[in-house]
């Protein structure tokens, strides 16, 4: 899973990044306006620890999140306000989720580009970008798909006037303040819209970078409005001890949590946010070779679950053998499981549950 990081310039951007990546990350595509970090960092599961010691595996994998931390926007080519430059939408475009910075610590010495600190102001300008960016997406969409249409023959307009529509409504919504994502659309509408990568189609995650003496903001605390709270992820954190105490030797690190009566890391609260927002559940998989674990959108069916091992998966489809990972470590062994009538077998539009270990009969 891919996950943008952005903010306004010196709200502690780069801190957060450092705070969940822990120093590990590497550059990419320098020129420009400067290199994009790229951080890595494994999800992991403690369900795994438990099937390494059953099965031996020769290995086990945990899902990783890649974090991206956007390079500074270039102030003398961009517009007093502007939030993103071209190169940061394309990035922005093909992550997964967007994890919104937000400064609510106070310092006289660091000046915010604004003036002022006010997180609720930033939440609110930063998701304005996003439609903004969407907005003029749809436009270009709006003006090309027109004069495709008008320069087709007539058997072939029918065929294009659905995505037309699809944009000026979708647009229209975007208009009046709807994020892409609270649009009622039809599957059809969905799938034709998966091209345009739109922004404001994306889970959002805004983390409130507080001081480290202050308690970080809440989107209720500041009164944004549920309209536009509805469906933000959001999580406080004080970004600068968080990445003094990420960049420390871990055991250390445990005793100063302990010491200063600390939340879980950043990294862990973060983590669950992202599962949460996105909607995310894991299912496992087990075996001599290797025991993993998958992350998939929840409300996935088995057939499309399939499908994130391997494409052809899919297609080849035959069934699923389930069984809950509580029942399995229960029973010891699937062969077990299947004498006490625990492991079942389920089709196509069986929808995957977390924690299901599952093998998958495939027809290659
Ligand atoms: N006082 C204070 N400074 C912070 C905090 N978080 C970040 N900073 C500082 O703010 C400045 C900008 O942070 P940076 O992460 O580079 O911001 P970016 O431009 O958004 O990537 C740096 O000097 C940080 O040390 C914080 O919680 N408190
Ligand atoms: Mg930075």
């Amino acid at each position: 899973m891919d996950i943008a990081v952005i903010g306004l310039p010196q709200s502690g951007k780069t801190t957060v990044f450092n705070a969940l990546t822990a120093g590990n990350s590497t550059s990419t595509g320098g020129g420009g306006a400067g290199p994009v970090q790229i951080g890595v960092v494994k999800v992991i599961d403690p369900r795994l620890a438990v099937l390494d010691g059953m099965y031996n595996p020769k290995k086990i994998i945990h899902p990783e999140i890649k974090y991206w931390d956007l390079p500074p926007i270039d102030r003398e080519s961009a517009s007093a306000n502007q939030v993103l430059s071209g190169r940061q939408r394309n990035i922005l475009q093909a992550a997964n989720a967007l994890l919104l910075v937000v400064r609510a610590f106070e310092d006289p010495a660091l000046l915010h580009p604004l003036d002022t600190v006010d997180p609720a102001r930033d939440v609110k300008l930063l998701l304005d970008e996003l439609s903004l960016a969407d907005l003029e997406a749809l436009e270009k969409a709006e003006a090309r798909l027109t004069d495709g249409l008008k320069k087709a023959k007539p058997a072939e307009r029918p065929a294009m006037i659905p995505l037309l529509d699809t944009v000026q409504k979708v647009k229209t919504s975007l208009e009046a303040g709807i994020p892409v994502k609270s649009q009622p659309l039809t599957p059809s509408e969905t799938t034709a819209l998966v091209d345009f990568q739109l922004l404001t189609a994306k889970p959002v995650m805004v983390s409130f970078n507080a001081g480290e003496s202050e308690e970080p903001p809440t989107l209720l605390s500041l009164g944004v409005s549920a309209d536009i709270a509805g469906g933000l992820g959001e999580v406080g954190l004080c970004a600068k001890l968080e990445e003094d105490l990420a960049l420390m030797d871990p055991d250390e690190a445990v005793e100063f949590r302990e010491a200063m009566g600390l939340d879980e890391p950043a990294v862990e609260r973060v983590k669950q946010v992202c599962y949460d927002t996105v909607g995310l559940v894991s299912f496992l998989t087990v075996g001599e070779d290797e025991c993993r674990a998958w992350p998939v959108p929840a409300g996935i069916v088995a057939q499309m679950a399939a499908g994130t091992i391997h494409t052809d998966f899919t297609r080849g489809f035959i069934r699923a053998e389930v069984i809950a990972y509580d029942d399995l470590i229960r029973c010891g062994s699937l062969a077990q499981g299947r004498k006490e009538g625990v492991l079942r077998s389920e089709g196509k539009t069986y929808e995957v549950k977390d924690g299901d270990v599952i093998n998958f009969l495939i027809n290659t």
